[in-house]
C-alpha cells in the first residue's frame, strides 16, 4: 500500500513536533532515549534558512551548521550542493566535465520576506525561509521541480535522501538500463553495480548505475543528475504516491536539475554536462558474432569461413575469455591459438575485425614472468586492504589482484598493456567482470573495506574505501582502455565495450545489458532497457541478439536477430552452455529470414552512420522512445509510449513496432503518432482504411494518434517511415570494409516538413575533426503535378564512394518524368507497383540539384 500525505505528516512529525519548533536546523535521532546507546545515526533535517548571501551565479544558504549552494551553470542547468558540517562537499566529478561544472551564468538575485534565491534567463529559483523548501519554475510560473512538503533534505548519519512533489501525471525514465518498464513510476531502485547473470524484470540491481533520470510532466522535461558515487537509492512514488526521492549511503549531496522543457533538449543538455558518446567506428554498426568461447583458433576459422560462404553479412569476431592462457588477462592460449596473430590477419581478409575481452582481474602470479601482474606491482598499481597488503580476490584466472583504476598512473599503465594485442591487429576491446565481480566474496565484489586511492586531476589526492569508488569502477576501467588505446594508435577511434559504468561513462565505451535469457520475455524486455540507457546517455548499447543464458528455440532467435538489425550494436552472443545461436543454426528457412534483415541493416548504414554521427554532437541516441520526437502526440501530453509499449524510434525517422508478445499469433496495436505513414518494407502508404477504428475513440489515455492493427508474422518486423522523410541507403556489402557499389540511394518518404541528411567520413579516424568528412542536406516538396526532391551540395572533403543517386519516390501510384531543373534532360522513371515506389538514376554532380518529378497520368 503506498502512502498518500503521510510524508508530509511524517516529516511536519519530524521537523516540529518531534523534535523542537525553535530550532531551524535539528540533529536528533529517530528514537531520542535509545541515541545514545544505539548506532541508530543522527537525523538531521534541514528546516529554516538562518542565513544566506547572493553569490556570483547564485545563493548559498545555511541552516544553522548546514550549508546549501544553488548555482546556475547556465540559464536551464542548476546545480545543488549541501554540506551540514558547514562546508560544501568537494567540488569534484568523475562525470561531470571540468568545462560544464565550472560554467557560470549571471542571475538576478530575488528575495523577499518569504524566500531567498534567483533567476536566469529561463528559471526562477525560491528556497523558502521557513522551510528551506527549493521551488523551480519556469518564467512564466510552470512548475519544473519542488521539494515535497515537510523538508527539502535529511541526513541519517553521513547517508542523505532529497524529497521531491510528485504530480499525478509525472513519469520517470532513465537510470541506465535497469530492467522491468519503460516508465520508472511506481518502482524504487538501487545503484549498485552487481553481476546479475541471468536477471529478470524485477532484478535490482544490475550492472550499471547511471543516476540520471528524465521527468515528464505535462508536456514539460526536466533531468536530475545525482553525482554521487556511493551506494544511491532512487524512488519514483513506491514509498510515497504524491513524493519521489533520491538519496545515498553516503559521499556528497551534491545534484544537477536540467531543464527542457522538452526532453531533446534534458538529453543535449545531459551530453553537454557530462560529454556525449564519440563517434564510434563505422564497422561496430556491422553485424558481430560472438559466443563464449569460440575456441581453438580452428573453431574462429570455422565461423568465419561459414559467415562467408552463407553470406551472412559480418564485421566482427569476438575472442570471449578461453583465448587467454589459464584465463590470465593479456596472454594467448598457445596451444589453442598456435597462430594468434596469423589469425588475426587472415580474419581481416575475410574482411572481418576481431574484438578481444581483457578482463580487468590480473592473475596473482609473482615470480611467473607474468608482465602484467609484474609490472603492476612493480608501479604499485594494485588495490589494498587495509592493512596496505594487496588485495587479492578469486576470479576466472584464480587468485587476482585489481587494479587502482582512479589513478590517473595506474590508467595509463593499464592502457599500456595493450600494446602487443594492437600491434597483434585487434580492433577492438571488450571489459566484462568491472562491477568488479568476484567470486569468493559474500556480496560478490570487493569488501567494503577495500582502499582505493583517488590520485586525479581535479580531486583531492586521498585514500577511501570500495564504498565510494565500487559505482564508478568500471567506468574508469573503461576509461583506462579508452585512452590506452588512444595513447597507441591516436588516430583511430577506440572501440570498448564495457559492462559496468557510471554517469558520463559514454565518453569511453559501448555498452550491453549482460547476462540475459534466451527465453521471450527477454527479447521483451531489451526495448525499455535500450531505450532507457539511451535516456541516459548511453546511445551506443546493444542486448546480446539471441540472449545468452539458454538457448532460444528457432523463431525466438529469428525474432530477436530481427529486432537486433534495429539496435544501436547488433550483437549474436550466447553462453558457454547455449546450443549454438549462430544465423544458420536452424536450417535454411529460417537462416533466409535472418540473413534479410542483417542484410537491411548493411543497406541502413548510412541512415544508420549519420544517426550516429547526430548522436555523437547532440547526445541524442540511437533508439529512441516515441515521445522524444513526438511530445505532443497526446491530448494531455503524457508520453506516448505508456500507450504503445516496445514501439521505438530508429533514428528520428523510422519505428519499429516488434509487438510485446511475437511468440503468440493474436493480432495487436500499433499506435502511431499522428502524421502519416509509410510502411517500409511495402513502400505503402499507410492509408485511412488501414487505421482500426478505435484511433480516435475508445482510448482513455486521449491519444490523438493513430492505431493500426497488426498480424504477426515470423518473417516480418513491422517498420513503418515518418512522413517527409528521406532515408539514405547503400547497396548490400557483406562487411564496412567492402566499398558499396552502385549509386546512394535516397529513399524519399513524401510529406510535411520533408527533410533528410547524409553523414559520411573513413569511419576510422579522427580525420573527419579537420573537415574530412561528407554531408548532404537532402528536401522534398509534393507540387501540383508531383514532387520537388532538393539534393544539397557535397560539403566537405570525404570523396563518397558513390558517383551517382538512385532517388526512389514512395506512396507512388504511378510511374513519373523526372527533370533536372536547368538541365533540358527528362528522364522516364522506373515504377514498381508492389512496392509503390517511383525511381530513377542521376549522376551526382556534388553541387547540389532541384530533381522536378511530374507524375505520368
Ligand atoms: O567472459 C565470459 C562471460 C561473457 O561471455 C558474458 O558476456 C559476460 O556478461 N562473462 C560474463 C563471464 C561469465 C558469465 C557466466
Amino acid at each position: 500500500m503506498k502512502k498518500q500525505y503521510t510524508l508530509f505528516f511524517a516529516l511536519v512529525f519530524l521537523a516540529t513536533g518531534f523534535f523542537g519548533v525553535e530550532a531551524p536546523c535539528e540533529v536528533a535521532t529517530s528514537a531520542p532515549s535509545a541515541a545514545k546507546i544505539s548506532t541508530v545515526p543522527e537525523l538531521i533535517v534541514l528546516r529554516a534558512v538562518t542565513g544566506s548571501k547572493q553569490i556570483g551565479n547564485g545563493v548559498e544558504i545555511r541552516s544553522e551548521n548546514a550549508v546549501m549552494q544553488v548555482t546556475a551553470l547556465r540559464d536551464d542547468v542548476l546545480r545543488v550542493r549541501v554540506g551540514i558540517q558547514g562546508q560544501l562537499p568537494e567540488d569534484a566529478s568523475w562525470a561531470v566535465l571540468p568545462t560544464a561544472r565550472t560554467a557560470s551564468v549571471r542571475v538576478f538575485a530575488e528575495e523577499d520576506s518569504a524566500s531567498v534565491g534567483f533567476r536566469t534567463g529561463a528559471l526562477r529559483i525560491k528556497v523558502d525561509r521557513s522551510t528551506m523548501r527549493l521551488r523551480i519554475t519556469d518564467l512564466k510560473g510552470t512548475l519544473i521541480q519542488e521539494d515535497a512538503i515537510g523538508h527539502p533534505v535529511e541526513f541519517h548519519g553521513s547517508a542523505f535522501r532529497v524529497y521531491k512533489t510528485m504530480a499525478v501525471d509525472e513519469h520517470f525514465f532513465g537510470l541506465g538500463d535497469k530492467p522491468g518498464s519503460l516508465d520508472r513510476r511506481d518502482h524504487s531502485y538501487s545503484l549498485w553495480n552487481t553481476d546479475s547473470f541471468g536477471f529478470q524484470e524485477s532484478t535490482d540491481p544490475i550492472y550499471k548505475s547511471i543516476p540520471f533520470f528524465l521527468t515528464s510532466r505535462g508536456g514539460t522535461a526536466a533531468g536530475v543528475l545525482l553525482d554521487n558515487t556511493w551506494r544511491t537509492s532512487f524512488d519514483f512514488g513506491r514509498e510515497y504516491s504524491d513524493a519521489y526521492s533520491f538519496g545515498s549511503e553516503g559521499g556528497p549531496l551534491d545534484y544537477y536539475i536540467l531543464y527542457g522543457p522538452d526532453a531533446k533538449h534534458v538529453l543535449s543538455t545531459y551530453a553537454w554536462l557530462t560529454g556525449p558518446t564519440p563517434l564510434p567506428p563505422l564497422w561496430s554498426f556491422g553485424f558481430q558474432q560472438s559466443r563464449y568461447s569460440y575456441h581453438p583458433e580452428s573453431e574462429v576459422r570455422k565461423i568465419a569461413d561459414r559467415l562467408r560462404a552463407d553470406r551472412i553479412p559480418a564485421d566482427a569476431l569476438y575472442l570471449d575469455i578461453d583465448y587467454q592462457d589459464h584465463y590470465r588477462p593479456f596472454t594467448v592460449d598457445q596451444v589453442q591459438f598456435p597462430h594468434f596473430a596469423q589469425m588475426i590477419e587472415d580474419l581481416r581478409k575475410q574482411n572481418l575485425r576481431v574484438v578481444a575481452i581483457t578482463d580487468l582481474h590480473i592473475a596473482h602470479l609473482p615470480d611467473a614472468n607474468y608482465t602484467p601482474y609484474d609490472s603492476g606491482m612493480t608501479g604499485d598499481h594494485f588495490v589494498k586492504k587495509p592493512d596496505s597488503s594487496v588485495y587479492i580476490g578469486k576470479v576466472w584466472p584464480g587468485p587476482s589482484v585489481f587494479p587502482d583504476f582512479t589513478r590517473e598512473s595506474t590508467r595509463k599503465w593499464w592502457g599500456s598493456l595493450y600494446a602487443d594485442f594492437v600491434h597483434d591487429g585487434i580492433a577492438g576491446f571488450w571489459n566484462d567482470m568491472n562491477e568488479p565481480s568476484i567470486f569468493d566474496t559474500p556480496n560478490k565484489t570487493m569488501p567494503d573495506n577495500v582502499q582505493h586511492r583517488i590520485d586525479e586531476p581535479g580531486f583531492r589526492p586521498r585514500t577511501t574505501t570500495h564504498l565510494e569508488i565500487h559505482d564508478v569502477y568500471g567506468m574508469e576501467n573503461s576509461r583506462a582502455t579508452y585512452d590506452g588505446l588512444l595513447a597507441l594508435t591516436p588516430n583511430q577511434r577506440p572501440f570498448v565495450l564495457t559492462r559496468a559504468s557510471y554517469a558520463g561513462g559514454q565518453r569511453y565505451a559501448a555498452t550491453w545489458t549482460g547476462d540475459n535469457s534466451s527465453t521471450w520475455n527477454h527479447l521483451r524486455l531489451t526495448t525499455p532497457m535500450l531505450l532507457n540507457l539511451g535516456l541516459s546517455g548511453f546511445g551506443m548499447s546493444g542486448a546480446d541478439v539471441g540472449g545468452f543464458v539458454g538457448s532460444p528455440g528457432a523463431e525466438l532467435l529469428t525474432k530477436w536477430i530481427e529486432l537486433g538489425t534495429f539496435q544501436p550494436i547488433d550483437r549474436d552472443h550466447a553462453s558457454d552452455t547455449s546450443a549454438n545461436q549462430e544465423v544458420w543454426v536452424d536450417g535454411a528457412e529460417q537462416e533466409d529470414i535472418r540473413r534479410r534483415y542483417i542484410e537491411e541493416r548493411y543497406k541502413l548504414l548510412p541512415y544508420l552512420y549519420t544517426t550516429a554521427e547526430e548522436m555523437s554532437r547532440t547526445g541524442l541516441p540511437i533508439v529512441r522512445p516515441l515521445f522524444l520526437e513526438f511530445p505532443d502526440a497526446t491530448a494531455d501530453k503524457h508520453p506516448i509510449d505508456l500507450d504503445a509499449p516496445n514501439e521505438f524510434l530508429f533514428g528520428a525517422n523510422m519505428l519499429i513496432a516488434p509487438g510485446i508478445y511475437p511468440e503468440k499469433p493474436d493480432t495487436y496495436p500499433v499506435r502511431l503518432p499522428s502524421v502519416d505513414w509509410y510502411n517500409y518494407w511495402t513502400g505503402e502508404k499507410i492509408g485511412e482504411n488501414m487505421l482500426t477504428a478505435d484511433s480516435s475513440t475508445g482510448n482513455p489515455s486521449g491519444l490523438v494518434g493513430r492505431q493500426i492493427t497488426i498480424k504477426p508474422q515470423l518473417d516480418v518486423l513491422p517498420v513503418f517511415v515518418r512522413e517527409g522523410s528521406i532515408l539514405p541507403m547503400q547497396p548490400l556489402t557483406q562487411s564496412t570494409i567492402e566499398t558499396p557499389k552502385g549509386p546512394l540511394t535516397l529513399r524519399v518518404y513524401p510529406g510535411k516538413n520533408c527533410t533528410g541528411s547524409i553523414y559520411l567520413d573513413d569511419g576510422l579516424s579522427f580525420a573527419y575533426k579537420n573537415g574530412d568528412f561528407l554531408r548532404m542536406a537532402f528536401s522534398c516538396v509534393e507540387t501540383p503535378k508531383g514532387i520537388t526532391v532538393h539534393v544539397g551540395p557535397h560539403q566537405g572533403s570525404y570523396v563518397p564512394w558513390w558517383t551517382s543517386l538512385r532517388v526512389e519516390v514512395y506512396g507512388s501510384t504511378t510511374a513519373g518524368k523526372a527533370v533536372v531543373a536547368g538541365s533540358a534532360q527528362t528522364v522516364q522513371t522506373s515504377f514498381d507497383a508492389p512496392h509503390h515506389v517511383a525511381a530513377f538514376t542521376l549522376p551526382d554532380s556534388g553541387q547540389g540539384e532541384d530533381l522536378q518529378i511530374e507524375w505520368i497520368r
